[in-house]
């Protein structure tokens, strides 16, 4: 073989092999997260990514933006569904307001603590909430803690429904929330989460709601000293992709996508239950005032309007809240 020919076979070798490398190497991916550094779902986030990258051989990989760098999470979830963005953890809060069916989980009280919702996501309700999310254009992976929602404010502690009467309570963008507030006489404030922290501390805002761990992380409880154990809503979050990628996968990547997030969330779900714990004394020894709420039933039977609307506005999605109710 001339001297010539040589070169030109080695060049057309090297140019199939770094072709196919390209065409097999798929474009990284962008996630979405709102929280910060440390926070549960963030350390679970980037262990997807890892999980991923490592058991795709590197045919799938995500980088992950924290602390909402991003953009709002109601404009995540829309750049999820058009494909601008391609993972999101999002809490099914914001999702409800598109998906109604997903919008179930933030009826107040549905749920009866943690495991029962983690009973329902598993069963056949769960099937329908991730079927409502695939007609929008995301596919759920996995489901992550959140914990349960309870008051704080900066003004006293609430142990029955009239203490909201005449507050100013921040509430995340989902009319339930809205109507729930309302529901206690009190005036509802629909915000993105980044600017609640200032809207607390310049009185904007009487109070605002949510777990220990947020409550802490964010540092609400520096402004707002009250923490008052209502538990009104156990809101699950999701690990979730755009669905055209999705559907555009082998279905043995499929697989890989969710194992990878499977065990992430298993990972978030152990660190969230230390979170809690590790939240709830950050908060106390930092000042703030918890208290119990024991008897919550004046608070559940002001839920009935929120009910009501749920109801006369989805009256196919029934049988799903009965479904819930009615799971043990
Ligand atoms: C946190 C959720 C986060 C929400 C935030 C909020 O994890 O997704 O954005 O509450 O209240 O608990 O906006």
């Amino acid at each position: 073989m001339s001297y010539l020919k040589k070169i030109t076979l080695a060049i057309t070798a090297a140019a199939i092999v770094v072709g196919f490398s390209l065409s097999a190497q798929a474009k990284e991916w962008r996630g979405w997260n709102i929280h910060v550094e440390g926070y549960p779902n963030t350390i679970a986030m980037d262990k997807f990514a890892e999980l991923l990258k490592e058991k795709s051989g590197g045919k799938m990989s995500v980088k992950m933006y924290h602390a909402g760098t991003l953009g709002s999470q109601p404009d995540a979830i829309e750049q999820v569904r058009a494909g601008a963005l391609e993972i999101g953890n999002f809490n099914l809060g914001p999702l409800g307001p598109i998906v109604p069916e997903a919008n179930v989980v933030s009826l107040p009280f549905i749920f009866k603590d943690t495991e029962h919702m983690w009973r329902v996501l598993d069963g056949e309700a769960g099937e329908i909430i991730n079927k409502g999310m695939a007609k929008f254009g995301i596919v759920p992976l996995a489901w992550y803690d959140a914990g349960a929602r309870s008051f704080y404010n900066s003004i006293k502690p609430i142990t029955k429904p009239e203490d909201v009467t005449g507050m100013k309570v921040r509430v995340m963008n989902n009319d339930l929330y809205s109507g729930m507030i309302a529901a206690l006489g009190g005036n509802p404030s629909p915000m993105a989460f980044a600017e609640v922290y200032q809207s607390l501390k310049t009185n904007v805002v009487d109070g605002a709601e949510n777990n220990y761990p947020s409550y802490e992380s964010t540092g609400h409880f520096e402004v707002a000293k009250y923490y008052s154990n209502s538990q009104h809503l156990i809101i699950p979050e999701t690990l979730c992709i755009n669905a055209d990628v999705y559907n555009a996968l082998s279905a043995e990547d499929q697989k890989i996508l969710k194992e990878a997030a499977q065990e992430s969330a298993m990972l978030q779900r152990k660190l969230w239950k230390e979170r809690e714990i590790a939240s709830k004394k950050k908060v106390e020894a930092g000042g703030s005032t918890v208290n119990e709420i024991a008897d919550k039933s004046g608070f559940q039977a002001a839920m009935k309007p929120v009910y009501d609307k749920y109801l006369a506005d989805n009256p196919n999605l029934k049988s799903l809240v009965e479904m819930i109710q009615n799971t043990p």
